[in-house]
């Protein structure tokens, strides 16, 4: 099992408990717990077979650690089965809504037997939840509300997708004349790969003018709040965005307060009160007095921290980085020189070898891999020996007709279910650059996979893990791999480890990633381009990069193509 779902489970049984009453410090505990787990990438599953403590990890005690024990061994917990048939998960959902406790949901399980959604929404509108005790029509609004908002809620949208968007308003609304300054904030300027809403702030001297410009703008479908300092919006995507109108000295503290994350947030309102601070979103003060405000330098040196970069911004460690002066220098898009993961139209991609190496070059990039896909993918009419062998003959040609980019003949080479590679090893000790990456199988139990990554990783001609979860965002989880052994097999054989760029992958994720770095293992991050427009995710790749804390310096394709080629496995340079 993984460690996420391990995770969901401690959620779970948190929130169950909170239904029947019980104690916070209990539910906080799972609730930590399940953060933990999910930051992690030693795998508890792997912990436990080795028979190792659990409870040196952080926030695990003995009957947390007891109950991992149970999950990992039976795949399940007694005491939440147990739960579950007290409590139907209709139930826990009605936790979700904004304004209703777990008190009054179980209020609602009990006296009306409410056990969906569906069923509190046709009660609310039926009136018969104004009826109940300490209810009355104001709670069924906020109910009804509340059950819209979760409608929303599930969906979330891809960084990727709403840039453009988000761009385009900033810049609306940056131009207008009494407009000081706008930016996004919120998981956006976090740079998270999903966005729930959009949250955007400015500095004005007319609310009025700033709100009837969104309200205006073309990509707004529908204004579905507004007050003196703020407004909801929905754009014809269908995402959502929060507008905040707030006065020039306020703005650093609320960029700070708004780009969040919640997590992040907490500690910093801590570091102020232990300082006699109180933080808001409009101030720092101290007694009633402005002390900080302005900007987001300013607010947090008045807790004793240099600037943290968004990206960052998850306490995830950042703040104790942060406070000893450790912040890392974060890799910035400028800094990528290859990119060595691309498809032509020998394969599914759109554009032939030399559009594509025209179109790097005109990008600024210095070198760059083409890597179509092997015979097992069988859907983008993979390559097999022969094939590969004329298609690099072809990359020979371009070569010879295109200067000032280095192009080299690379794979993408399937790892088969059976834990063999797609291609024979004397095709792939002809190639420069080798991918090995899982398509198919990927619901293989964990002791496969691993094997799979293994073959991999000890293959001598294997230069990457491309997207190694193999994970789409939102649509498909990852393998189940065990982290932990990967990564440490692909240090001691050399093999780096790819950030696939691509907006519905970004695989790695900023936890791996950062596992990888530490670890001192290069990371290379590439496009997966299957057109010339493709090489344009490689920002999505450096945003996950950053989140991971990576610099330049642990990127392969982020330093010339001679230390790049010093960084081949040997043999291969
Ligand atoms: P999202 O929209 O789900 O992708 O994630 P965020 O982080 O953009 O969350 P959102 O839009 O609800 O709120 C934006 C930021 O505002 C959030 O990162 C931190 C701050 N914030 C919002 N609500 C609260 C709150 O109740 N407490 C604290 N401390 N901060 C909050
Ligand atoms: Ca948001
Ligand atoms: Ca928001």
């Amino acid at each position: 099992m993984q460690n996420v779902e391990i995770a969901q489970l401690f959620e779970e049984l948190a929130d169950l408990l909170e239904i029947q009453g019980a104690n916070v410090f209990r539910l906080r505990a799972y609730r930590n717990a399940a953060r933990s787990l999910e930051s992690m990438t030693a795998s508890i599953t792997d912990l436990v077979e080795q028979g190792q403590s659990l409870t040196e990890l952080p926030g695990i005690g003995k009957d947390l650690a007891e109950k991992l024990v149970t999950i990992v061994q039976t795949g399940e917990l007694p005491q939440l089965n147990e739960l579950r048939s007290e409590v139907p998960a209709g139930v826990v959902q009605m936790l979700r809504i904004p304004g209703l406790g777990p008190k009054r949901v179980a209020q609602l399980f009990k006296e009306l037997n409410l056990t969906t959604l569906e069923a509190l929404k046709a009660a609310a509108e039926g009136g018969e939840i104004s009826k109940l005790k300490g209810f009355g029509a104001k709670t069924t609004q906020m109910i009804l509300e509340g059950l819209e908002l979760i409608a929303q809620a599930g969906n979330r949208y891809y960084l990727a997708d709403m840039q453009p968007s988000v761009e385009d308003i900033v810049k609306t609304l940056g131009a207008l004349p009494c407009v000081e300054q706008v930016s996004a904030a919120g998981s956006f300027r976090r740079r998270k790969e999903t966005v729930g809403d959009l949250d955007v702030l400015a500095t004005s001297t007319d609310h009025a003018a700033v709100m009837d410009a969104l309200a205006g703008h073309a990509l707004v479908e529908k204004v579905l709040a507004r007050g003196e300092t703020k407004q909801r919006v929905r754009l014809r995507s269908g995402i959502e965005l929060d507008l905040r109108v707030v006065p020039n000295e306020s703005y650093g503290a609320a960029m700070q307060y708004f780009t969040g994350s919640k997590e992040h947030n907490i500690v910093i309102r801590r570091r102020a009160q232990e300082r006699g601070l109180k933080v808001n979103e409009y101030r720092v003060f101290r007694d009633e007095q402005y002390v900080a405000g302005r900007t987001e330098e300013d607010v947090y040196a008045a807790v004793g921290l240099p600037f943290i970069p968004p990206e960052l911004r998850e306490n995830r460690g950042e703040i104790e980085r942060a406070e000893r002066g450790e912040l890392p220098k974060l890799l910035e898009l400028s800094d990528m020189q290859g990119d060595l993961h691309m498809h032509t139209t020998a394969t599914d991609g759109t554009a032939s070898i030399r559009e594509m190496a025209e179109a790097a070059k005109a990008r600024g990039l210095k070198y760059i891999a083409i890597t179509d896909h092997s015979k097992r993918v069988t859907m983008a009419n993979g390559l097999d020996a022969d094939r590969l062998r004329a298609h690099w003959r072809e990359i020979d040609k371009v070569r010879s007709q295109v200067s000032g980019i280095e192009i080299l003949c690379g794979i993408e080479c399937d790892i088969l279910e059976d834990a063999t590679m797609d291609l024979p090893d004397d095709v792939l000790a002809e190639a420069d650059w080798v991918i090995a990456v899982l398509h198919y199988g990927l619901k293989q139990p964990r002791e496969q996979i691993n094997k799979r990554l293994m073959t991999a990783i000890q293959n001598p001609y294997v230069s990457v893990i491309g997207h190694p979860s193999g994970r789409i965002i939102g649509k498909r989880p990852g393998a189940d791999i065990s982290f932990d052994d990967i990564l440490k097999a692909a240090f001691d054989h050399g093999v780096m480890m790819e950030i696939n760029a691509h907006r519905s992958r970004l695989d790695l994720d900023e936890v791996h990633a950062a596992a990888a770095k530490d670890r001192g293992i290069p990371i290379v991050i590439s496009t997966d381009a299957h057109s010339v427009h493709g090489f344009d995710e490689m920002q999505f790749g450096v945003f996950q990069a950053r989140r991971a804390g990576l610099e330049a310096q642990d990127v392969a394709n982020a330093q010339s193509f001679e230390q790049f080629k010093k960084r081949l496995r040997r043999g291969r340079a």
